[in-house]
C-alpha cells in the first residue's frame, strides 16, 4: 500500500511538470499576401526557438503560432515576423527586409498589381 502511495505521489509530480510545460497559443495580424508569404513566414517562425508550429490564413492573413511561454514571447515572435519583412500586429516590417520581398508579396499600395480571384 506504501508503494502505491508513492507511485501515486510519483505520477503525479510527473504529471504537473508536463502541464507546467504546456504550449500558449497567439494569432497576430500579418501583412502577408499569397502564398509565398505563408511558406516565408512559416519557414521563418519555425527556425524560431521556442516556437511549436505556426499556420497562417491567407485569407485573414492571421498567423496562429503554438509557443511554449518558457522559450519565448508575443513579442519575441511579433519582431521574428517583423525581421523577414512583415508587419505583425502593431510592429512595423523591417524595411530592408520588406524591400527584399518580391514584389507580389508588397503591400498593394507599394505597386503590387491588385488582382481580384473572385
Ligand atoms: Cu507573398
Amino acid at each position: 500500500m506504501k508503494k502505491l502511495i508513492i507511485l501515486l505521489i510519483v505520477v503525479t509530480t510527473f504529471t504537473n511538470f508536463s502541464i507546467a510545460q504546456k504550449t500558449a497559443e497567439i494569432k497576430i495580424q500579418t501583412s502577408a499576401q499569397c502564398g509565398m508569404c505563408k511558406d516565408r513566414i512559416e519557414k521563418a517562425l519555425s527556425y524560431e526557438s521556442g516556437i511549436v508550429k505556426s499556420d497562417l490564413d491567407l485569407e485573414t492573413k492571421i498567423v496562429i503560432v503554438v509557443y511554449k511561454p518558457t522559450k519565448t514571447n508575443p513579442d519575441k515572435i511579433r519582431i521574428a515576423l517583423s525581421k523577414v519583412g512583415y508587419q505583425a500586429d502593431e510592429f512595423k516590417a523591417d524595411p530592408i527586409a520588406y524591400e527584399n520581398l518580391p514584389a507580389c508579396c508588397r503591400l498593394p499600395e507599394d505597386g503590387k498589381p491588385v488582382i481580384h480571384n473572385e
